[in-house]
């Protein structure tokens, strides 16, 4: 039987954008998100976020039905375009109190039910005024991120448990602006890496930020780390593998947890970039007291060095070929792992996740884990008996769960998981194709249904322990 530690704390999350919808309610201008979809051809069927879940609207019964799932924790993501919407490079500009105000009830509606708030400061809806002056390749982004987070902290931070300051910067930063399948779509490789560094910082003055001004809440930093194993035992496919963690997990995780960028990640990149945005100063500032480190997993790579000869992905976006997020390292290939997938073709291994909470573990000690993302989108909607019978999410998570079990075992401080997602939600690129809630919801009607994963996860957080 798979047990958990007590105490450990059993939560879903959601992000702002794929959920809230009333885009242009109470003074919310629009998101780099809001463009995109709204540009067509850039999201599957045109989807858009307008509507969403309707949850700015239905917050109140979403609480609820946590509750009733027995719920310990809800990660959310705050809306910058609703908190100052009038936003520019140079300017935080007024609060909007009735953006605020909707956060404010979320949180006591939350606290209510018994639920610990754990919002996310930035799940990638940039105010689009600030990425027509730039976007992340500026740093009065990030500037302007700081003084946002100081207003989040200082008005919600004595209810929040958790504050994680940004979702996993990796896809802001190379799938906004160097393979450019999410907002605001740029297609340029050195502005790729200007905004993981305008990321870093962001979080490193939201850090400091949320701690002057809510001393009782942790502070966190949420990542999708790559699980990523050579393709074969050669020294190619081994140096491929060394370039993407650089790429993907280092860049992020050295300057937050050592304060220092990695040498090799410099070196790799040098051709696309000299790193010049990097100021002195910038990086005592990224590297701020964490309470805590959020993992997000869902899929185990393979990755080799390209065979000699091969046309390499162009990380520019000109030619045939689609542009590559892996910039400077376009030489690099991907091999298809084997079934099964889940409905976003992503191979299943839940080994990815205890090892990368383990190499955490070693890598940083005493720092706590929590996993603040895991999940598996299937299809599957209601069937005769008005049930959604969803057994192959309920065996990915099984596994992930055991997987996290293991951790705990082999010495990794994890302290909580968050299943993504709560509800079924827009999928960024994807839009409302992929389903990745334990809840259905029915977009014509906005009926909730929670699916057999729902009932099942329940029966885990009320015994902490997988049902056998
Ligand atoms: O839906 C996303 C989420 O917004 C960020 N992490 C991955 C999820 C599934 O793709």
């Amino acid at each position: 039987m798979t047990t958990f530690p007590p105490g450990f704390l059993w939560g879903s999350a959601t992000a702002s954008y794929q959920i809230e919808g009333a885009v242009a309610e109470d003074g919310r201008t629009p998101s780099i998100w809001d463009v995109f979809s709204h540009t067509p051809g850039k999201v599957l069927g045109d989807d858009t976020g307008d509507v969403a879940d309707d949850h700015y609207h239905r917050y109140a019964d979403d609480v609820a039905l946590m509750a009733r799932l027995g719920l310990q924790s809800y990660r959310f993501s705050v809306a910058w375009p609703r908190i100052t919407p009038q936003v520019t490079a140079d300017e935080l500009g007024p609060v909007n109190p009735a953006g605020l105000a909707f956060y404010d009830r979320l949180v006591d509606a939350l606290l209510a039910a018994g639920i610990a708030p754990a919002a996310t400061l930035y799940h990638w809806d940039l105010p689009q005024a600030l990425e027509d002056a730039g976007g992340w390749t500026d740093r009065r982004t990030a500037e302007r991120f700081g003084e946002y987070a100081a207003v989040v902290a200082e008005r919600l931070g004595d209810r929040l448990s958790m504050v994680i300051t940004l979702n996993e910067p990796w896809c802001s930063a190379y799938l906004g602006y160097a393979s450019g399948v999410h907002a605001p779509g740029r297609t340029e490789p050195a502005a790729a890496l200007a905004a993981v560094h305008h990321l870093n910082l962001a979080h490193g003055l939201a850090a400091s930020a949320v701690r002057e001004a809510a001393p009782g809440t942790d502070v966190a930093l949420t990542l999708n780390l790559g699980w990523f194993q050579p393709a074969s035992g050669s020294a190619e496919d081994a140096d491929a593998v060394r370039r993407v963690d650089g790429l993907q997990n280092r860049v992020f995780l050295d300057p937050a947890l050592n304060g220092r960028y990695p040498a090799d990640v410099l070196e790799d990149t040098a051709a696309v970039t000299d790193w010049s945005f990097v100021r002195e100063g910038d990086l005592e500032l990224i590297h701020q007291p964490l309470d805590a480190l959020g993992l997000n997993y869902y899929f185990p790579v393979l990755v080799g060095r390209a065979a000699p000869g091969r046309a390499p992905e162009r990380a520019d976006g000109h030619g045939d070929e689609p542009a590559s997020p892996w910039v400077a390292a376009d030489d690099v290939e991907f091999p298809q792992l084997p079934g099964p997938y889940t409905d976003m073709g992503w191979p299943i291994d839940a080994e990815g996740m205890r090892a990368l909470l383990v190499r955490l573990s070693q890598e940083h000690p005493g720092l706590p884990l929590y996993v603040t993302e895991n999940g598996a989108a299937y299809g599957d909607g209601p069937g005769p008996d008005g049930a959604v019978h969803d057994e192959q999410r309920i065996a990915y998570l099984r596994g992930h769960l055991e997987a996290v079990a293991q951790a705990v075992e082999d010495g990794a401080d994890v302290r909580g998981y968050f299943l993504w997602s709560l509800l079924d939600n827009f999928e960024w690129a994807y839009g409302y194709s992929k389903r990745f809630g334990i809840v259905h919801v029915d977009y014509d009607t906005q009926v909730r249904t929670p699916k057999d994963s729902a009932h099942w996860y329940a029966e885990v957080i009320r015994t902490g322990q997988l049902p056998g």
